[in-house]
């Protein structure tokens, strides 16, 4: 279907960012319930914002986070106090805490002289204030003082709980670099929609990208290439040195940024395969004992770890030990992705492994998957054994999973059924929808993309539970994620492009419920956040609403 859609008016909501604009309720993701009222509550220095006395001190720092960034951009001082009681008095924002909201719940109340929020916990509150921040002028996302702007709430009656309790977006850091502040800001950006988790994909075959104190060379041999590998040619190496890494004071930053915004980070230690970096580092953990170089070319490379060698575990759980110190999620992601087994057939260590265990190979499986199957069961039970569950890419279905494993679905549905039908936990990103790193639209002005293509309406379209599961089954259907890879995404500005405003569909789907859902109503309230990103500083393709497919 080619639908025009008004690019012109588009274009003149992007530009008229600082024009005032109150009585917004474009809210994005939609709300589950909601009310629209008539009238305003007005922001002004007599305002207070009331937290209900006794709580954790998180309620209070999400409180005082907010009226910071209201005060820097829109000059009014709104004090944060503490007081008992569980009604709001006029002229004040009240936080009261009610105990029969689901978790990440909330429930809002601007009416024309006070406005109650309430949750059961922090989070919700936070998810307020999220919504809140979307009801006032866009230039609250700033940085600057913007007095020339109407600071009031319309009023509305809200009460919001979020569809899915995984709501995920990943980043890939290792095939591009991304620093500090550029991952800060796209926490910043996942936390605006409301999305509680943010995949880290920490290590690949072109680089290894978090400081390991055990093993120096995963960063000094391992963070480098020799290619930038930007451009048209698939695997260009232009002998370029190219690279970086995070200390683990700078994991621990980002790590409390993103807690702060009550979004976990799961990092992703690619293993067995996607390990050409390590093994560059230390060549001993390969089947042939290198010499390997941090790999100039994207794709699937036969080099992989060695797990015939128990000095290979030792390795692994090392690395792991530290990566559990700097990350207090339950969840750590252990790939399990596009490892093939040719080393392995060929490496005598491997092969007596094999034998050792006894794994034999059947109709469905063969012996070296089955050797992934063990290895991966491993280190599970070593993550398991210090309080952490893993999850891994659907290909550990092969050769059997992990007990206690989650699968992360993404060469399309089938693997997250069949996971969910083994009873395992389900985390849905297939790459027919939800593959940022492909092109969103089919204008010839879109810049190179891998390949592949997920519009916004096809990723609005995107339904996480599948058909074929039974209630039962579909309750191991965690949520769902959108993978942003990086081979062809060298800048920040790119992946801006390539992030949003497909972040805003995928966080209908995660978010808002199935009824309450609709592509062209989605469209009407974009503008609001299109706003938003303008005063965010993001790039995004705004000529995307032109051509639908
Ligand atoms: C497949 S998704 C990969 C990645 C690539 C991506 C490109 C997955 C588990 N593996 O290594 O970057 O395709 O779209």
């Amino acid at each position: 279907m080619k639908k025009l859609f008004s690019i012109f008016l588009f274009s003149l909501c992007l530009t008229n960012a600082s024009v005032s604009k109150a009585g917004n309720y474009d809210l994005i993701p939609l709300p589950n319930s909601m009310e629209t009222g008539s009238g305003y509550f007005t922001l002004n220095n007599k305002c207070e914002f009331i937290v209900q006395k006794g709580l954790d001190s998180k309620y209070a720092q999400v409180a005082e986070d907010f009226a910071k960034q209201l005060n820097l951009t829109s000059g009014i001082n709104i004090k944060v106090v503490a007081k008992s009681g569980k009604k709001a008095a006029r002229n004040t924002i009240t936080f009261v805490q009610n105990k029969s909201i689901p978790a990440e719940g909330y429930k809002l109340n601007v009416v024309n002289d006070r406005v109650l929020i309430e949750a059961s916990a922090p989070e919700g509150f936070f998810h307020a204030i999220q919504t809140v921040k979307q009801l006032l002028p866009a230039a609250v996302y700033g940085k600057k003082l913007a007095n020339d702007q109407k600071w009031e709430l319309p009023c509305t009656k809200i009460e919001d709980t979020p569809r899915f309790k995984y709501r995920g977006m990943h980043l890939d850091v290792a095939r591009h670099f991304f620093g500090v502040d550029e991952v800060k800001k796209y926490i910043d950006v996942l936390a605006a929609h409301k999305l509680n988790y943010m995949h880290f994909h920490l290590t690949e075959d072109q680089g290894w990208r978090i400081e390991i104190k055990k093993y120096p060379n995963l960063t000094k041999v391992g963070s480098m290439r020799k290619g930038t590998m930007i451009g048209k040619n698939f695997g260009s190496n232009d002998g370029v040195p190219y690279g970086g890494f995070y200390t683990q004071d700078q994991i621990k930053e980002i790590v409390k940024y993103a807690q702060d915004r009550f979004i976990t980070i799961i990092p992703e230690i690619d293993l067995p395969g996607h390990m050409v970096a390590a093994l560059a580092s230390y060549p001993e953990l390969g089947c042939t004992g290198g010499p390997y170089e941090v790999s100039t070319q994207w794709g699937v490379l036969d080099d992989v770890l060695c797990v015939g060698k128990e000095s290979t575990f030792t390795f692994l759980q090392n690395v792991l030990s530290e990566v559990l110190e700097l990350f207090p999620s339950k969840y750590i992601h252990i790939g399990g992705d596009e490892c093939p087994k040719v080393r392995w057939k060929e490496c005598p260590v491997c092969q007596a492994k094999i034998k050792e265990l006894g794994l034999k190979a059947d109709a469905k499986h063969s012996a070296e998957e089955r050797l992934q199957s063990y290895t991966m069961t491993r280190i599970e039970k070593f993550l398991n054994d210090k309080g952490r569950r893993i999850i891994g890419w659907d290909e550990i279905l092969e050769g059997g999973l992990a007990p206690d494993a989650t699968v992360m679905s993404w060469r399309g549905m089938e693997g997250g059924i069949e996971a969910a039908k083994q009873g395992h936990d389900v985390i849905m990103t297939p790459s027919s929808h939800l593959y940022f790193d492909h092109y969103q639209s089919l204008d010839p002005r879109e810049p190179l993309a891998i390949g592949g293509y997920s519009s916004v309406e096809r990723v609005y379209s995107f339904e996480p539970i599948p058909a074929e599961l039974t209630k039962e089954e579909a309750k191991h259907i965690l949520g769902a994620q959108a993978n942003l890879w990086t081979e062809y995404i060298p800048t920040e500005s790119y992946l801006e492009y390539m992030l949003v405003p497909r972040l805003a569909a995928l966080s209908e789907v995660q978010w808002t419920n199935p009824e309450k859902k609709n592509y062209s109503d989605f469209t009407n309230r974009i503008s609001h956040i299109a706003d938003i990103y303008d005063v965010m500083g993001l790039n995004y393709a705004k000529h995307i609403f032109e051509v639908t497919a």
